[in-house]
């Protein structure tokens, strides 16, 4: 078994793998190199590794638009991410869906969404078949503070709670949704309380503090395990980069003093600060992990640009369930 400190430098790792999976996607996209979009979860690291550190390979997760952070931590394979990011044959999709379309079900990870909010019923049915299929899986959705005003996060939460479901929803509450701020289009500060709607437990917690959403996600986590239904925590958080890096957007909306709070509160230095104060590694592991990560990273793109686009006469394979 895995000692402490391996696990927390393994989370450390994955952090670090997001980053740079996201800031060398994003150049990518600019450079012309990746077709469609790209939503950076640049900044919001911490949440995805938080739980998904907290589940075992076999629970499952639905992920959102801005996806790479939860698949990445679900334990994907970032050269066949990066692949199907290119629009790549060997991409986990074949190349067709693109950024906002991989799902890896050997990991658990059932599928990023371009569909705001569609990711919580789907969360909600893993969990119904989890519960049907006895033991003690559960599922994670997670979602954004704008798809907490979506019809599909009450319905799920009703149904989940109803039926005692072991499933945990994971709002990345960034302040935005879009180019609407959370304040102007909220009703409640802290999405957690509209878990009292349903009668369940709501937390929010610090998400830029791994080990914060690591400790919340453990308890929802082995409460679903427990046969005791849903939980839903709020994780606030940051999103560095604008909305999506897709071309011609409207410029950001937001403030440069609010942007700025993104980096201020960088979930990478918060918790290598963390791991320092606890003795737990030197800053020449953390250089060691960083430069091995920038050299998988570089290697999922040279695998990328080396892949084959799909062929013309195979638009209709993969399309259709068999
Ligand atoms: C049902 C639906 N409505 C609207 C959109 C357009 N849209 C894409 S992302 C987005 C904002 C989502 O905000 P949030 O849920 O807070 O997630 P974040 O982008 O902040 O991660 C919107 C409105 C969509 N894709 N699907």
């Amino acid at each position: 078994m895995a000692s402490e400190s391996d696990r927390l430098l393994e989370m450390y790792r994955k952090m670090v793998t997001i980053r740079t999976f996201d800031q060398r996607a994003v150049e990518e996209f600019h450079a012309g190199n990746i077709p469609g979009v790209v939503h950076a979860y640049i900044g919001e690291e911490a949440v995805a590794v938080g739980v998904c550190s907290a589940l075992r390979r076999e629970d499952r997760i639905t992920s959102t638009h801005r996806g790479h952070g939860h698949t990445i931590a679900k334990g994907a394979d970032i050269r066949l991410m990066m692949s199907e990011l290119f629009g790549r044959s060997n991409g986990y999709c074949h190349g067709k869906g693109g950024s906002m379309h991989i799902a890896d079900f050997s990991v658990g990870m059932l599928g990023a969404n371009g569909i705001v909010g569609a990711g919580m019923p789907l969360a909600t049915g893993a969990a119904l078949a989890a519960q049907l299929e006895g033991g003690d899986r559960v599922a994670v959705s997670f979602f954004g503070d704008g798809a907490s005003n979506e019809g599909a996060f009450h319905g799920s939460m009703n149904l989940a709670s109803v039926w005692k479901l072991p499933v945990i929803f994971v709002c990345e509450n960034n302040g935005w949704a879009s180019g609407n701020s959370a304040a102007a289009t909220l009703s409640v500060e802290d999405v957690s309380v509209r878990a009292t709607s349903y009668n369940i437990p709501g937390f929010t917690v610090d998400g830029t503090d791994v080990l914060a959403v690591y400790e919340a996600a453990q308890q929802a986590i082995q409460r679903a395990r427990d046969g005791q239904g849903p939980t839903l925590l709020e994780c606030k958080t940051y999103r560095w980069r604008g909305h999506s890096e897709s071309r011609g957007n409207p410029p950001d909306p937001r403030p440069q003093s609010e942007i700025d709070l993104g980096p201020a509160h960088d979930p990478i230095a918060t918790f290598a600060a963390q791991l320092t104060a606890r003795g737990i590694a030197t800053a020449d592991q953390f250089r060691q992990i960083n430069d091995e990560t920038a050299a998988a990273v570089d290697e999922a793109i040279v695998f990328a640009k080396a892949s084959p686009l799909p062929k013309p006469e195979d638009a209709l394979l993969h399309v259709f369930a068999p």
